[in-house]
């Protein structure tokens, strides 16, 4: 008899209306079923009851005057998840799309993320409906001081630690550490993603998409004996994770074929530019579309699915939750992928992770493959504790080592628990472990 059932019942019925949250812990609760039969004492002393319920959740109002003089109101989360293993950790996401469903299924999925990093970081994540997108430098600030005018109050240096998600990158980061600091009048570690001259850390902005690789190359040498080295990817997003990714694959030796936004995706044969995309995305914050205007050669198609049927061995989507299907997963398996790693969180559906598993693919989870982020987090939160900075290389290194942990730990729990190369179930039964010792360990 499945000993799990119940759980999963009980999260449907106390968070309706959040499919996200559901999807992300229905699939971890079928790799534990396994773990629950192995250890009953887990399940008598609810720690899979206690683990699917955040340990607090802060909903808060973000009034801010927009550049018309006209006042803005928008919706503040932080979803503390668990801190068995250490303060809340994870990032803030700034999108018209984010309710409490979204942060959740986001802050669940960190608590295994960040277990499986090795380093004592506990789970959370943050965020708001707001909108970046056409707002000015001074709206975007006005956001980020009334956001952490009330944030502030929740998070600590050994309490909780918010950093980047999708929509807040370094000037965001930059806005809401100096509005902390003028509150608290103190300069700690309350944030990572910080700028290098007030205590961020080298490779921190690269360290997501560079994780990516560190983890498929490792995963796919062992399972297969192959390598990124001369293999053509289909990287979708255009943002931190997928530049950064692109930027890596390229150094292995792999040529990236394809980019995108939410508005369409770029197929450059050739190998995409990165430069050009850095200039658009980074410094001009443009469309990925603007990309074909420097290289005529290049084509753009509006819409993001069409972008898994160009012909790869690697696929690393990068963008966002849900938008690899089945149907795309088809596609990329006829079309001879072997490799698909996950730089987003929780981007393939259910269906299409089935399918990848089904046909043999190298499949890594995203709360495995896109670890590097939140790992160099970690080893920022180690610097600053420490004041001192690690050098590029060394922070590299680090990170490099952590990613191919992660796949050592994960294969291995998938071996000791009879599915090989599931590193689905591995990432989860090995994330799970390490936070359920120190649950049982802590008492009710
Ligand atoms: P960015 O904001 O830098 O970039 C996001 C990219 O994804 C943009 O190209 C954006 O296009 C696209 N995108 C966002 N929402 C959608 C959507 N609804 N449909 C299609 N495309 C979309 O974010 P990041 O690169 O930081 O994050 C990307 C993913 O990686 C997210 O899932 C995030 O949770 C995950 N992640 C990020 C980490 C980090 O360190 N930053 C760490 C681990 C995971 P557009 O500009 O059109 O919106
Ligand atoms: O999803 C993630 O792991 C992140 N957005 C990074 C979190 C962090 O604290 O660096």
């Amino acid at each position: 008899m499945k000993m799990l059932t119940s759980v999963m019942e009980q999260v449907i019925k106390r968070n309706p209306n959040e499919p996200e949250f559901h999807q992300a812990v229905k699939e971890v609760l079928e790799s534990l079923e396994v773990v629950a039969q192995k250890n009953p004492q887990w399940v008598k002393e609810g720690i899979f009851d206690r683990i699917v319920e955040p340990e607090r959740q802060i909903i808060f109002r973000v009034p801010w005057v927009d550049d018309n003089g006209d006042v803005q109101v928008n919706r503040g989360f932080r979803v503390q998840f668990n801190s068995s293993i250490g303060p809340y950790k994870g990032g803030l996401r700034f999108h018209p799309s984010v309710n409490v469903g979204i942060i959740k299924f986001l802050g669940f999925e960190q608590i295994f993320k960040n277990s499986l990093t090795g380093l004592p970081l506990g789970g959370g994540k943050g965020g708001s409906d707001f909108d970046p997108k056409g707002k000015s430098d001074g709206e975007i600030m006005r956001f980020c001081q009334s956001f952490m005018s009330e944030l502030y109050r929740h998070i600590g240096e050994s309490t909780d630690v918010p950093a980047g998600d999708i929509g807040v990158g370094g000037r965001e980061i930059g806005y809401m550490y100096g509005m902390y600091r003028k509150i608290r009048n103190e300069f700690t570690g309350i944030l990572t993603g910080k700028g290098l001259t007030w205590g961020g850390s080298l490779v921190r902005t690269e360290a997501t998409g560079y994780g990516v690789c560190y983890f498929m190359d490792e995963a796919m040498k062992s399972i297969k004996g192959k390598s990124f080295d001369g293999a053509t990817v289909v990287v979708s997003g255009s943002g931190n994770v997928a530049i950064y990714a692109t930027e890596k694959v390229h150094q292995l030796g792999g040529k990236v074929v394809a980019l995108s936004d939410s508005s369409g995706y770029i197929h450059d044969a050739e190998g995409i530019k990165l430069d050009t995309v850095k200039k658009i995305k980074e410094i001009e914050r443009k469309r990925i579309s603007e990309y074909v205007k420097y290289h005529p050669n290049a084509t753009y198609t509006e819409g993001c699915n069409g972008i898994w049927s160009i012909k790869c061995d690697v696929a690393l989507p990068c963008a966002t939750q849900n938008e690899l299907n089945g149907e795309a997963a088809k596609m990329l398996v006829d079309n001879g992928c072997y490799g698909v790693g996950e730089g987003a969180n929780m981007p393939s559906t259910p269906e299409a992770v089935e399918i990848f598993i089904k046909n043999g693919v190298v499949f890594g989870p995203g709360k495995a493959a896109n670890a590097g982020g939140v790992a160099t987090s970690g080893l920022e939160m180690c610097q600053n504790s420490m004041r001192y900075s690690w050098s590029f290389e060394e922070v590299d290194a680090k990170l490099k080592d952590i990613m191919v942990n992660i796949y050592k730990s994960a294969s291995e729990a998938a071996k000791e628990y009879g599915q090989e190369n599931n590193l689905v179930i591995g990432a989860n039964v090995a994330g799970f472990l390490k936070v359920a010792t120190a649950m049982s360990a802590q008492g009710v």
